[in-house]
């Protein structure tokens, strides 16, 4: 049982499959000044802050708080390690088949390893609706790797190798069976050049056709991120060790065709005594119209080996499925649940029909 999320505006379990329920907010939004004006109630000894990202010292002490706590894998090898570039909110629009509705992203919810299970978390979560109430949003959008009430669909984490020998060295991967390190690291190979004519990273003056091409690869999904031209060089213009896009500039036309993207979020290895950081890139958005996607991804994987990631890690949304497994990924043992707050979808979707990736 869920004592806290039965409580809340999210599609429930025992509503699964009433197809009478209809699409939609699940509660009405409120005027303002209905919305509780005062923070909830912290058991004593513990106050809110409200951080001021802009300062070097608050985002470090943010950074550290997620850097010793932050999401594990299953067995505790790896946490994440998001750099501070990552750690600011800000509203996102995402269209819900016709609709697009104003939402927040949640992500980075934490409480220090010291504080688990004391139920910190449903006063965050029900404080931080408080807020973004104030700020006259009424649904969000979230991921996660458990089970809550109730997952708008349900995706696989999937890995391409990169640097097998490493992956293998700090048990993120294992030596197949019958299979040598020597023969390893030579499936993973990648070519040295680029294959595809015109492929180049983007730059500021591509944000308009990039912003075309997304939108039109995006109005196919049942839920999808709704980007305008501010929200691409916002989230998608290349930015050192944060996001990577690349383009396919037609040689003849000079249009652009294709594009693909990566985000960097490098996983503390734990208790290693060779390695400390897994360099992982994670697919982004990416199109295709002229290239194929086989070898459109190819070749971000040839760049993201040569930028020295050990392993390019995608999810089973979107077309990703189309080039998975040609392009030797694998299924990891993590999965990635997507959820809405506040508002109820007649059914799930499948992996492919979700068009938003978070970070
Ligand atoms: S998912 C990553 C979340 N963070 C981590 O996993 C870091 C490591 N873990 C922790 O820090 C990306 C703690 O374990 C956390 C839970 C804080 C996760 N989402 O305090 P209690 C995000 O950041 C429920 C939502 O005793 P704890 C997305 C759990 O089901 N709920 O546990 C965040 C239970 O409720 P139930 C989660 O271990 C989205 C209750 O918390 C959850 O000390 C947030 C137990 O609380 C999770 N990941 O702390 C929702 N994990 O009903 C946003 C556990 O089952 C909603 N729980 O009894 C929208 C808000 C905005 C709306 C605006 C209109
Ligand atoms: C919100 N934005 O479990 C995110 N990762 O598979 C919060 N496994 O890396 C939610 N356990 O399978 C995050 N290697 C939920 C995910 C939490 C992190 C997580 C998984 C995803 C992961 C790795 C390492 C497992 C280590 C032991 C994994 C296998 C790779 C192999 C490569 C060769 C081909 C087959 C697969």
């Amino acid at each position: 049982t869920h004592k806290f999320w039965e409580t809340q505006p999210v599609g429930q379990f025992k509503d699964i499959g009433d197809t009478s329920l209809p699409e939609g907010p699940i509660e009405p939004a409120t005027p303002l000044s209905e919305v509780k004006q005062d923070p909830y109630n912290l058991p004593s000894v513990y106050e809110w802050t409200t951080c001021d990202m802009a300062s070097d010292d608050i985002c470090s002490e943010v950074y550290n708080l997620l850097r010793s706590n932050y999401v594990e894998d299953d067995e505790n090898m790896f946490r994440f390690n998001y750099s501070k570039e990552f750690l600011s909110g800000v509203p996102a629009r995402i269209r819900v088949r016709d609709e697009v509705v104003k939402m927040a992203e949640i992500n980075f919810l934490c409480v220090h390893k010291k504080l688990r299970s004391k139920r910190l978390a449903p006063v965050m979560i029900k404080e931080v609706t408080r807020r973004v109430h104030l700020e006259n949003i009424w649904q969000a959008a979230y991921t996660a790797g458990v089970v809550l009430p109730t997952p708008i669909t349900t995706c696989q984490y999937w890995h391409r190798s990169l640097n097998p020998k490493k992956l293998i060295d700090v048990g993120f991967s294992r030596l197949g069976a019958r299979m040598t390190m020597s023969r390893t690291i030579k499936l993973y190979k990648l070519p040295e050049a680029l294959v595809t004519p015109g492929f180049r990273k983007m730059e500021l003056l591509d944000v308009p056709a990039v912003t075309r091409l997304l939108r039109n690869y995006l109005s196919q999904f049942g839920v999808a991120t709704d980007f305008d031209e501010n929200d691409v060089e916002h989230w998608l213009l290349p930015r050192e060790d944060v996001v990577d896009s690349y383009l396919v500039e037609s040689p003849e036309t000079h249009d652009v065709t294709d594009f693909c993207s990566f985000y960097t979020l490098p996983s503390t290895i734990l208790g290693n005594p060779n390695y400390t950081t897994l360099k992982a890139a994670y697919s982004y958005y990416n199109v295709a119209t002229q290239t194929s996607f086989l070898q459109l991804m190819n070749d971000a994987l040839i760049v993201s080996k040569q930028k020295g990631f050990d392993v390019f890690n995608a999810l089973d949304v979107m077309h990703n499925e189309s080039f998975l497994k040609e392009l030797k990924f694998g299924p990891g043992d993590g999965q990635l649940h997507y959820y809405l707050y506040n508002y109820r979808l007649r059914s799930a979707l499948k992996p492919s029909e979700l068009g938003l990736v978070l970070l």
